[in-house]
């Protein structure tokens, strides 16, 4: 893991801010900048793991919870029922930018199929 702070950190910090949708005592979860679907939040754990795999290996009941807030917010939004992906991008190819692990979910419309 890089030790470069990210930007998620200084949200969690409530030093810069978000739109925050749902926080629980390990994740938070808040609205993406640059939406890609009508719905578009992160979730991410307060705790800095550099991406899922890593998440997964350290700490699996924190990933659980990490699943949690995003079914919780997918309530929330009202697409629990119409629909919704949960989406972890892993390094480079993947087109992960912020290396703080984070799940994001996309609804609230038809999404298209995805690859290259
Ligand atoms: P990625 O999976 O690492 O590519 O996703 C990073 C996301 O974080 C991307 O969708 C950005 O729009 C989003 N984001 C944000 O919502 N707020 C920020 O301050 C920053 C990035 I930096």
């Amino acid at each position: 893991m890089s030790d470069a702070e990210t930007l998620f950190e200084k949200i969690i910090a409530r030093e810069i801010p978000a739109d925050v949708v749902h926080e629980t005592d390990r994740t938070i979860a808040f609205r993406d900048i640059n939406p890609q679907a009508r719905v578009h939040v992160l979730v991410v754990p307060k705790t800095r793991y550099r991406h899922v795999a890593e998440l997964t290996e350290a700490d699996p009941a924190l990933l659980a919870e990490v699943l949690g807030t995003a079914a919780t917010v997918a309530r929330l939004e009202g697409i629990a029922e119409s629909g919704y992906r949960v989406v972890f991008n892993t390094e480079s190819d993947a087109g992960q930018t912020v290396f703080h692990v984070h799940a994001h979910v996309l609804g609230g419309e038809q999404l298209g199929f995805f690859g290259s």
